[in-house]
């Protein structure tokens, strides 16, 4: 009985509300998918900034620069030991691409207003695992014969906060493989993706 009468409470608004939606004249369907996203979103990345104003998760939207179709996402996220590096891009030329951190939060200029690499400790260039390295280098992401590209590395240089902190800085993606070695830049040709490092509260 107690069941029952529990079905009815519950099936009686929802009918309602169906009965409402169903004869509602609303022409901009598009509106509560967008919120939904909005949402989920506002979900997912709740924990981006703690109570104490300490940022644990950044994000990178990366777009090409001039022609280039490049596109995706770099996240970095506080773990044990460092910050996790996620990128998934598209629309490479399929091989290897210098993937590094930049000096200054500006894309602009084909890209050349980000500045040199990320160097604060004021090494030489180098790969991701190098005992020398500037805080920025990560190596190369190496993008499929579709041009998709994944790449994920614990970072134990890299931080949120502090001089090594990538916080306001970008993301540079390059025309051509980072062979690791050359100075200062690992050879790796134009600039052809970039993208701001920002908590994902500043991202518009
Ligand atoms: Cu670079
Ligand atoms: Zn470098």
């Amino acid at each position: 009985m107690f069941k029952k009468t529990h079905f009815i409470i519950q099936i009686i608004p929802a009918a309602l509300l169906i009965g409402l939606l169903g004869s509602c004249a609303c022409t901009d369907t598009r509106k509560p998918e967008a919120d939904k996203e909005k949402n989920q979103n506002e979900v997912a990345f709740a924990d981006a900034i703690n109570e104490n104003g300490e940022i644990n998760i950044a994000i990178a939207n990366v777009k090409g620069i001039g022609d280039h179709q490049v596109n995706g996402t770099v996240t970095f996220t506080k773990v044990d030991g460092g910050i996790k590096i996620v990128a998934d891009l598209e629309g490479l030329p399929p091989g290897k691409h210098g993937f590094h951190v930049h000096e200054h939060g500006d894309c602009g200029e084909g890209g050349h207003s980000a500045g040199g690499h990320f160097n604060p400790t004021n090494q030489k260039h180098g790969g991701p695992d190098s005992a020398e390295r500037h805080v920025g280098d990560f190596g190369n992401v190496e993008a499929n014969s579709k041009g998709v590209a994944h790449y994920e590395r614990v970072d134990t240089l890299i931080t949120f906060e502090g001089e090594n902190s990538i916080i306001g800085r970008s993301i540079i993606i390059h025309a051509d493989p980072d062979d690791l070695t050359t100075q200062p830049t690992g050879n790796s040709g134009a600039r052809i993706g970039c993208g701001i490092i920002e908590p994902p509260s500043v991202i518009r």
